[in-house]
């Protein structure tokens, strides 16, 4: 039998599940990951190839921005495959079944990569790099940078179809890719903590957005001035390398 034969038996299997959308729960998915462990264990290492690839292509130019600009672009890579339980609750939340078809078809960031930069055209230029690779397909670009959340949030999303090459087949993967600055990320990682913090009351709840918000545009100031300070102290060393 050949191993993709393999895999459609294993998936439409799983997919006879015909729950109600409203009838899901988290512990459907981890019932349907214990039914089939070596579907689920496949899916997760097909996923984490991905994720392999596409950092590798980031870390790639990295180094090539280093040698011909003497910077690194990139300050941090962090990579993460979603958990079962996520994946249950964001398939609850789109009302779609719990299903290993809905997971690939729907679920757009089951692997992840965050990609911390200095400066904020450094995402844009790593961004294009990307996307111009003949092998990467976008499949769906946010611009939180451009177009910031009410909230303040920010950043570049990405979702990228990158093909792995399995021992027989070749098999195109989805990766999201966020992108974001220092400071962005500075700023998400805490309001994710702030977000989750129960029974908060409701006046101070009002306050605290509003100040976040409020830090979101400051980060975002800092690090357009950030980048302008690079940008002159880059032009003096080249007026100098000229003159001298
Ligand atoms: P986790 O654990 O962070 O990965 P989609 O995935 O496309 O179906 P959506 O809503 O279109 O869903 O995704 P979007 O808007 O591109 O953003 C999803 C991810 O961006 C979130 O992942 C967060 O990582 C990040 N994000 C988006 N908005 C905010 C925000 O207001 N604050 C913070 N801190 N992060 C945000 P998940 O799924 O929440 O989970």
């Amino acid at each position: 039998m050949e191993k993709n034969q393999l895999m459609r038996i294993n998936f439409s299997e799983i997919s006879l599940k015909e729950t109600l959308p409203d009838n899901l729960t988290v512990n459907d998915l981890l019932e349907i990951v214990q039914k089939d462990m070596s579907a689920w264990k496949e899916l997760n290492a097909y996923y984490r190839c991905a994720m392999m690839e596409i950092e590798t292509k980031f870390k790639v130019l990295n180094e090539q921005f280093s040698l011909r600009y003497d910077r690194n672009p990139i300050e941090t890579i962090k990579a993460r495959i979603k958990s079962p339980e996520s994946i249950a609750e964001k398939l609850i939340k789109k009302k779609l079944p719990i299903t290993y078809e809905a997971i690939t078809e729907n679920i757009n960031d089951f692997a992840g990569l965050r990609i911390i930069c200095s400066f904020p055209e450094d995402i844009y230029m790593l961004a294009d790099c990307l996307l111009q690779q003949d092998d990467i397909t976008l499949i769906k670009r946010k611009d939180y940078i451009k177009n910031p959340k009410p909230n303040g949030y920010r950043g570049l999303h990405l979702v990228v179809e990158v093909p792995i090459f399995l021992q027989n087949e070749k098999k195109p993967m989805k990766v999201e890719v966020q992108l974001r600055t220092i400071a962005m990320d500075f700023w998400a990682s805490l309001e994710h903590k702030l977000r989750y913090k129960k029974n908060l009351n409701p006046t101070l709840s009002a306050e605290l957005e509003e100040e976040l918000k409020a830090c979101s545009d400051e980060a975002a100031e800092l690090d357009i001035r950030m980048q302008s300070i690079r940008k002159r102290i880059e032009a003096e060393a080249e007026g100098s390398e000229i003159l001298v």
